[in-house]
């Protein structure tokens, strides 16, 4: 019997009541049926001629284009720059001139090894790109989380990154840097030793994009209005804190919520609470900088905020999300060859390297030499030139001439040698020579700085991303040889590391190229050493069960929004509960779905008499033990004082508060207040 089919599409049929748009192909025919695609009859083939069909599949095919080599995985936003004051003394870039303009930016935070389909919270350096559209051509600050970087020359950029992408055999492993082929390269390298301090620190774990430093990691030049030059190095500070997770929660959340950190930036934002950094930079002349006992023109070393202090410059926010993530995160093209007046490159070698790079890049991904004409890239001030034709052409640009000198078309761009962009006219000389200078030789001196300026906790965590990571390389000779760079850095970090993999005694015999130095530290590289309090933008998270006390609630929420920070309910079961006051409340979460690794810090707060229906849920138990393992502080009321003793907590437990009454929802958040996480938990 043949079957019928009604060759309307059923139920899925949305047609036009007149109201809004009508559907149409790419050149404006309207479509009559966008469910079933032309046949012969109803169950014969399908015919080329369906015209629609064709374009909406041919799109489709091509809606992918080459994800970014380096740096796949990213997020963006919009916001705003402001100066402070006028910067006059050190740049003439019009953005940094008056406190009442503020320049439109777009910002691009990712992680550097994964693909763009990878998680979150994998240890890896992020991404910190910002384009400031300024009234004087577009300017892109393409900087990292860490002020340093694993090499000195771009030449090497290749290989380091070969080495930390998944073997080309077997394609795994993905978004990590824990495997063979990584620290092989990496112990063979040793000017990468300093970065690996800092990716093995805490840093390489974020919180959020919002609780993070940025820096420009090389060193640049600004000129002021009267043509003084300085050196400058670019630094971002969050006003939240640089903040980051402990080593298991990460694990946790990048099988929980793999969008975490996108989640929650474009949460914040659309909630209104938006995200603002502080830009600096420490500024210095080149005489000052020959006074250095580093180079600055090697990207492996920092500027001790005790050599140079840092000059705030301004203010960004970010205050727009985008509206679509393909157009505008996955199409912006930075380059760190975008500079405007006032701002110019140095030396650095693998600062040089980029510069060639990035453009290229561009031209592969986006397929085009009009890139700068999507729209999230183009100046929004005017451009014009004689540059013309080219794959996806959107300007049709007038007149019969395109080309300068001409007397043929008197209307046609022109250089304007006082407005324009100028290169610091710096002297060099020298002999066409592939070396690497002297003065970068230095490759553990400023890793040994980076060691001792961190708290303990600090320095524990790194202890245990070395200990994890090499722990990961099967290959004996390369872990010795890691063990051997580590002792030239600090002695007891390394035996610490080589206890931890059971290698005491066997770091190999490694003599650095100069003597090490003997340092001070710089507290400023240390996220907690001067954190202030506070847990503004952070999240709580309220387990409870329907019927839960309206007291209690209030009060949590209350303290929350006093603080600027945010709370999530969650509740044994999907759908609504009811508070003590009947009053119904859509929780943001059910227990399976939201491991306590997702909030900051914990209130345990379930109905009078209900305590049995979370007891009875192992979830229940491991979320309050997982909390305390993640030092995390926990709130709880008297009716959950079970659940604590089936974690095995006690309750004087540093960090746990009990909540006998709402009042005591005060006590939770000035204990949370008082440190990013209770370090005293931490085990020995
Ligand atoms: Fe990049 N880098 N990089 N990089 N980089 C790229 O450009 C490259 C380096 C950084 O959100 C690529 O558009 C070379 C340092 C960020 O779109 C590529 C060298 C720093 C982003 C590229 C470096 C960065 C990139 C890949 C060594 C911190 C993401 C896709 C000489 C100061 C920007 C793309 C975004 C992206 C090359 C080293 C930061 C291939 C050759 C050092 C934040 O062009």
């Amino acid at each position: 019997m043949s079957k019928q089919s009604t060759g309307k599409g059923g139920e899925t049929h949305q047609t036009a009541t007149g109201d809004e748009p009508r559907l149409t192909t790419n050149q404006g025919v309207v479509v009559s049926d966008d469910q079933n695609a032309l046949t012969v009859g109803h169950r014969g083939p399908q015919l080329l001629e369906d015209f629609h069909l064709r374009e909406k599949i041919t799109h489709f095919d091509h809606e992918r284009i080459p994800e970014r080599v380096v740096h796949a995985r990213g997020y963006g936003a919009h916001g705003y720059f402001e100066p402070y004051k006028s910067q006059a003394d050190l740049t003439k870039a019009a953005f940094l001139q008056n406190p009442k303009e503020r320049t439109p930016v777009f910002v691009r935070f990712s992680t550097v090894a994964g693909r763009a389909g990878s998680f979150d919270t994998a240890r890896d350096v992020r991404g910190f790109a910002v384009k400031f559209y300024t009234s004087e051509g577009n300017y892109d600050l393409v900087g990292n989380n860490i002020p340093v970087f694993f090499i000195q020359d771009a030449i090497k950029f290749p290989d380091l990154i070969h080495s930390v992408k998944p073997a080309p055999d077997r394609d795994f492993p993905q978004a990590q840097s824990a495997h063979d082929s990584f620290w092989d390269f990496i112990s063979l390298t040793p000017e990468s030793t300093h970065m690996m301090m800092w990716v093995m620190s805490d840093r390489a774990i974020p919180r959020s994009f919002r609780m993070m430093d940025g820096f420009g990691v090389h060193t640049f030049r600004m000129i002021s209005t009267k043509g003084d030059v300085k050196f400058v190095k670019f630094h971002w500070r969050p006003k939240l804190g640089a903040l980051s997770l402990v080593w298991d929660e990460a694990v946790v959340i990048n099988g929980a919520d793999p969008d975490f950190h996108r989640r929650d930036l474009w949460s914040a934002i659309e909630r209104g609470d938006f995200p603002e950094w502080e830009l600096s930079v420490q500024a210095f002349t080149e005489k000052e900088a020959e006074g250095f006992d580093f180079d600055v023109l090697d990207p492996t070393k920092i500027v001790p905020e005790e050599l140079v202090s840092l000059r705030p410059l301004g203010r960004m926010v970010l205050d727009r999300n985008v509206d679509n993530f393909f157009a505008e995160t996955e199409q912006v093209a930075f380059c760190p060859s975008h500079v405007v007046p006032g701002i110019d490159f140095s030396n650095d070698p693998l600062l040089q390297g980029r510069l060639f790079s990035y453009l290229d890049t561009q031209l592969s991904r986006l397929g085009s030499p009009n890139f700068h004409q999507i729209p999230i890239n183009q100046p929004k001030c005017p451009f014009a030139n004689f540059q013309r034709d080219g794959h996806m052409q959107m300007a049709a640009q007038q007149g019969r001439v395109a080309n300068e000198p001409s007397s043929l078309d008197d209307g046609g761009p022109r250089e304007d040698p006082k407005a324009g962009f100028t290169t610091v006219p710096v002297r060099e000389e020298g002999d066409k020579l592939r070396v690497r200078p002297e003065s970068f030789a230095d490759h553990y001196t400023q890793a040994k700085l980076f060691y001792k300026s961190l708290t303990p906790p600090e320095q524990k965590h790194m202890i245990g991303g070395f200990a994890f990571e090499l722990g990961k390389c099967q290959a004996l000779e390369v872990r010795k040889r890691m063990l051997g760079r580590l002792q030239l850095v600090d002695k007891d970090l390394a035996a610490q590391v080589a206890a931890k993999l059971g290698m005491e005694g066997q770091a190999e015999k490694l003599k650095p190229a100069v003597p090490v130095g003997d340092p001070e530290p710089s507290p400023a590289v240390s996220q907690y050493a001067g954190f202030e309090g506070g847990i503004a933008g952070k999240k709580i998270g309220l387990l409870t069960t329907n019927g839960v006390d309206a007291k209690v609630l209030t009060a949590v929420q209350k303290g929350a929004k006093d603080a600027g920070a945010v709370v999530e309910i969650i509740a044994p079961k999907v759908g609504t509960i009811k508070t003590s006051q009947g009053k119904e409340i859509e929780p943001d979460h059910f227990l399976t779905g939201a491991p306590s690794a997702l909030f900051d810090c914990v209130v345990v707060a379930p109905a009078e008499g209900s305590a049995d229906e979370l007891l009875a849920m192992p979830q229940a138990v491991d979320w309050v033990r997982m909390a305390y393992a993640h030092l995390k502080v926990i709130g709880v009321s008297e009716a959950a004082a079970q659940l604590l003793d089936r974690a095995q907590i006690e309750r004087e437990a540093e960090g746990v508060v009990m909540l006998g009454k709402p009042a005591d929802v005060a006590n939770f958040y000035e204990t949370a207040s008082a440190s990013h996480r209770v370090w005293q938990r931490e085990p020995a």
